[in-house]
């Protein structure tokens, strides 16, 4: 039953195009200063990387018509999205270095594509502090990145959901697909729009009263052999005490302790097929800390643990 584990391939996308802050661009450098190609390579994974792709520089622009720079941020993630697709044609896993979250948009879209193409039912789990749900007409700021996910569910403009759309005509993904975790920073207009198209989502108060054992039970739950599971991991879902380098800090995020669980957790659903790691921003980071935490955590994301052990106790039921 186990399969061959596929190579990684390390996508590097230098761009802080939907942020609210410079910096973002050099989250790829940081990561790979941090190790995590030897880390991933220390786990006995093969690991491409295929280096940075390029795009347009950031013109620093207010914005137009609810957007910041939106023909820029179209371009960046049409070649995310490209480079995505080829990866995974490739068999192999992507891992998406950010640049900042608009560029999930490009490449959960590619993602999407290929499980249609391949027959694969698609679950997204969300690991962020905010639910990134805005539309142009909600959005507080005009940074793309508090709205991939609308788009992913084809509320945005057609130059970003013409991106997301299947070869069907649908939006890559509908809200059920979905599981966000870790919330804590949902704008008014967002937090209305959440609520109607049902996204499910575990919020740090759901966090805090059931635990993250449970979240991650619930979030993981369904997942057969056919699943393929993408994690989109805005390194702002952790707490700002352990992960300062970020541009979006929101206070009350997961400890250490529960970031790794939930690595740990989504390892052992055996599932895991593509990554983003986004909004690491070195420039407000201290002596890389966050870059060197992002890469512990997706050491047990891909099966660190301290002892020689799958879960303590079984996670779930076994897939049919
Ligand atoms: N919700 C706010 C906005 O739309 C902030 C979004 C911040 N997004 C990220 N990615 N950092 O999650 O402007
Ligand atoms: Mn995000
Ligand atoms: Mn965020
Ligand atoms: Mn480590």
């Amino acid at each position: 039953m186990p399969s061959l584990p596929r190579p990684l391939h390390l996508i590097g996308a230098p761009t802080d195009i939907g942020a609210g802050a410079r910096g973002a661009s050099m989250g790829p450098e940081a990561l790979r200063v941090a190790g995590l190609q030897a880390a991933l390579e220390g786990r006995g994974l093969h690991v491409v990387d295929g280096g940075n792709l390029a795009g347009p520089a950031n013109p620093w622009l207010p914005p137009v018509d609810g957007y910041r720079h939106l023909p820029q941020v179209v371009e960046w993630n049409q070649t995310v999205f490209n480079a995505v697709l080829d990866a995974l044609r490739q068999g192999h896993l992507p891992i998406l270095l950010g640049g900042d979250h608009c560029l999930g948009l490009g490449s959960i879209s590619a993602v999407a594509r290929h499980c249609a193409e391949a027959g694969k039912k698609l679950r997204v789990l969300w690991l962020d502090a905010h639910a990134d749900f805005n539309t142009s007409a909600l959005t507080p700021s005009g940074n793309v990145h508090g709205m991939p996910v609308a788009c992913l569910c084809g509320f945005g403009p057609a130059e970003l959901t013409r991106l997301a759309q299947m070869p069907g005509g649908g939006p890559a993904l509908q809200p059920a697909q979905i599981r966000q975790i870790g919330i804590r920073s949902v704008d008014a207009g967002e937090k209305r729009f959440v609520h109607e198209q049902g996204l499910e989502v575990f919020d740090m108060r759901f966090i805090d009263e059931v635990g993250m054992r449970q979240t991650m039970l619930q979030a993981l739950d369904g997942l057969d052999a056919d699943t393929h599971l993408h994690v989109s991991f805005d390194v702002d879902f952790l707490d700002p005490d352990i992960a300062p380098g970020v541009g979006t800090t929101v206070p009350g995020g997961p400890t250490y302790r529960e970031a790794q669980l939930c690595m740990e957790m989504i390892a052992d659903s055996g599932r895991l097929a593509s990554l983003d790691i986004v909004e690491l921003n070195p420039a407000l980071d201290v002596r890389n800390r966050t870059a060197v935490l992002a890469v512990d955590l997706v050491e047990s994301l891909f099966g660190k643990s301290t002892l020689m052990r799958g879960p303590t106790i079984p996670s779930r039921s076994e897939p049919g």
